[in-house]
């Protein structure tokens, strides 16, 4: 045998480096996931240009299977939402409240990943179904994650975790039919609802504006349960988390929300998405509301009672930090699909009560999660790591992406020098709460948790009239949706138990009659928990409930239509889209056609979007300029006018100049004589609509203009539901 010649081996040549990459795909090859680049992705190996595929062919096999796995199972609830990056700084040390680090650092800013939800619907379902929205928050702390895992209400259906899987069964669609897709509107759900007398301050809020959102932006979040904070000399307090957008809580309109369901089922998702490429970053303050612990039990309900909130008029909200959104993901499976959030991941300094809903949540989160993304190692995905450094002997399962060295995998060892050991609180270890703990073994549901209607009076109580109206109308909308009028019938007398009006109006919308004298066993329920509780503090309204007070001093990214044809008078549209524009908001040109049109000055205008492709549903305002063509034109269109009287009845803000106020008098809209308008100068009677002819100076026209787009909506219109739209 002839010996084999070897080529000498560089000494020097270096290992590659097996740390994972995160790269774009700019500028490289594509290649098979074992790094082979491949010659062609489009013709499978074949015998003759004709003849059969040849199994050898591993490109073709390796592409196939990989898309057939592609899909992990969704959510069993919150399955559609959107995500983002951000941070999180403190405005001051809150060092006397809590040992968090996060929380005592101004100049830190803690890196976050938060995502918004639906909880009903499916990955693909519509974005602005009536339901709850999920705000969950994922802070990367330098002491591990901390994720808090909210909703943008408050309270919850039940009060004891067992029964999640029956609520969220009852809700989701029928298991026979697969029917409704995303909608609380059907019987098994107010079959639940009925029979579980619990479930009813939160029925309030979801039949409210709350749960029809007019952005991610403009909502709310709450932490729900009752929390712990627990500073460096071990004293704790109880403390509820919120967190308030900057541009204030706003809402859809019912209909309008349907409508965008077709229009654009990603309405929310691309809103987060636009504003954030746009660089208006959304903002919400962190807020706390702090109670002492010999003051748990100075309230009319049970802290630990998920269905109840601490009213804002009897422990205020204390502002203490500010989160901003300012970055898109970079790919929405590897981040948004594949975070893992979980209520149990807190950091040293907050921690949990004996709340019977989060005593569940403790156990679910990490549990679906094994399911979900497929084995014990999801921490390790990009998007879950941590950035405090990770060490355990929790090293093996599925999908193991580092690579533990040594021969020590268990503790206590001395082959690895006892390492990684265990750390003193002085060493920043997470020390559970020494909560004093003794009582019986029992399946029970504690006495103090037994007022269901107080605070859903209390929410009743606290609405403006139109948001009245509103929770009647969704109330009438979701019951007459039901087939079987026994399940009406007992949320007619439930409704009629938190509030005898309103009852009586939901009774009148679906053709009954509400049942007389049902409020004096609730007052006794009531009172008889406020004696066991040894009777205490409460409030029979709370302003901060109403979203008629939020925050209405900004149009910023508010979006504006602006309806025009050849001939508009560019003065006038440049003049109202320029102050707009400066002011924050997002202005269209809207028009029948794509491309440009021809103003009456001669210039031609761009336009941004054609009315095939837009609706009125998707805008927060709309504005008509002047110019005789162009209005003449539009008035032969049934676009424009039905663009005009749907914002209209949705309470839209209205602005015409010049002409422009002759299409609004061509539209269906309420409010105005001929006569008034077509005096210089005069405006409209209707709330909200805004106009002005002949003048040259648009100043103030603008700035009325301006506080009524602020206002956001214009509920009190008389005689909008005259409106066909
Ligand atoms: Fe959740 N919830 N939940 N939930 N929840 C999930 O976890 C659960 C509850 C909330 O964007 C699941 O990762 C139980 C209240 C949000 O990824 C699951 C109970 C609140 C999200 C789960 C509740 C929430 C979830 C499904 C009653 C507001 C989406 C997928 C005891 C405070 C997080 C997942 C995201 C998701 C269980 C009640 C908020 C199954 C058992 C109350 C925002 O683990």
């Amino acid at each position: 045998m002839s010996q084999t010649k070897t080529a000498p081996i560089d000494e020097n040549a270096k290992i590659r480096d097996l740390e994972p990459e995160r790269k774009d795909s700019a500028g490289t090859y594509l290649t098979t996931d074992q790094g082979i680049r491949v010659d062609d992705t489009d013709n499978s190996l074949k015998v003759s240009a004709r003849g059969p595929t040849l199994l050898e062919d591993f490109h073709f096999r390796e592409k196939i299977t990989r898309f057939d796995h592609e899909r992990i199972p969704e959510r069993v609830v919150h399955a559609r939402g959107s995500g983002a990056h951000g941070y999180f700084q403190v405005y001051a040390s809150l060092k006397d409240l809590t040992r968090a680090r996060f929380l005592q650092d101004p100049s830190v800013k803690t890196p976050v990943f938060v995502r918004f939800s639906t909880v009903v619907g499916s990955r693909g379902s519509a974005d602005t179904v009536r339901d709850v929205r999920g705000f969950a928050t994922k802070f990367y702390t330098e002491e591990g994650n901390f994720d808090l895992v909210g909703n943008n209400i408050p309270v919850f259906f039940i009060q004891d975790g067992i029964k999640f899987p029956d609520v969220v069964h009852a809700v989701k669609p029928e298991p026979d039919r697969e029917i409704p897709q995303a909608s609380s509107a059907h019987d098994t759900f107010w079959d639940f609802a009925s029979l579980v007398p619990e479930t009813t301050h939160m029925l309030m809020w979801i039949l409210s504006d709350r749960a029809i959102p007019r952005s991610f932006r403009m909502m709310e979040g709450f932490g729900v349960h009752t929390f712990r904070l627990v500073n460096d000399q071990g004293k704790s307090r109880f403390v509820k988390f919120h967190w308030k957008p900057l541009l204030g809580v706003h809402s859809l309109v019912w209909d309008e929300a349907q409508k965008i369901s077709g229009k654009d089922p990603d309405f929310h998702r691309r809103d987060l998405w636009d504003a954030i490429e746009k660089g208006a970053y959304p903002e919400y303050e962190l807020c706390l509301q702090i109670i002492e612990e010999d003051e748990a039990d100075s309230f009319d309900f049970d802290l630990l009672d998920p269905t109840k909130i601490v009213p804002e008029e009897l422990v205020p909200v204390r502002r203490v930090g500010k989160l901003v959104l300012n970055r898109n993901p970079d790919n929405f499976f590897a981040e948004t699909e594949q975070v893992a959030f979980c209520v149990q991941n807190v950091v040293p300094g907050i921690d949990f009560t004996d709340d019977p809903l989060m005593q569940a949540r403790l156990f679910s989160y990490l549990d679906t999660q094994l399911t979900r993304l497929g084995g014990p190692n999801f921490a390790q995905i990009p998007i879950n790591r941590p950035v405090a450094r990770v060490d355990n002997h929790q090293t093996d399962g599925f999908h193991q992406h580092r690579i533990p060295k040594g021969r020590a995998h268990y503790t206590p060892n001395s082959l690895g020098g006892g390492c990684p050991m265990v750390a003193g609180p002085g060493a920043g270890a997470f020390t559970h709460y020494p909560e004093k703990l003794a009582g019986v073994k029992q399946r029970a549901r504690s006495e103090s948790f037994g007022d269901h209607f107080s605070q859903a009076t209390l929410f009743w109580k606290s609405m403006s009239t139109p948001e009245k109206e509103h929770l009647v109308k969704a109330a009438v909308f979701e019951l007459g949706k039901c087939e079987s009028r026994v399940i009406r019938e007992r949320m007619v007398e439930r409704f009629t138990r938190v509030d005898a009006a309103f009852g009586q109006t939901v009774a009148a919308g679906l053709g009954l009659t509400a049942p007389a004298g049902v409020g004096a066993t609730v007052k006794k329920v009531a009172q008889a928990v406020a004696q066991k509780l040894g009777t205490k503090r409460t409030v029979s309204e709370s302003p901060a409930l109403s979203m008629e007070n939020t925050v209405k001093n900004s149009i910023r990214t508010r979006r504006i239509a602006v309806l025009a044809e050849k001939g508009v008078s560019l003065a006038e549209l440049s003049a109202v889209r320029n102050a707009l524009v400066a002011e924050g908001a997002e202005v269209h040109v809207i028009s029948s056609k794509l491309g440009t049109i021809e103003a009456a000055e001669g210039v031609h205008v761009e336009v941004d979007r054609a009315s095939l492709h837009v609706s009125s549903v998707l805008y927060d305002a709309v504005f008509v300029p002047g110019g005789a063509a162009s209005v003449e034109a539009m008035k032969k269109l049934g676009d424009p006018i039905h663009f005009i009287n749907e914002a209209f009845r949705h309470n839209k803000p209205i602005g015409a100049t010049g002409e422009g106020v002759e299409l609004l008098l061509a539209s269906s809209i309420k409010g105005v004589t001929v006569a008034s308008a077509q005096a210089a100068g005069q405006t409209f009677q209707a709330e909200g609509v805004v106009t002005v002819r002949g003048a040259s100076d648009l100043t103030a026209f603008i700035q009325e203009l301006v506080k009524a787009i602020a206002q956001h909506r214009h509920w009190n219109r008389a005689e909008k539901e005259a409106v066909p739209a």
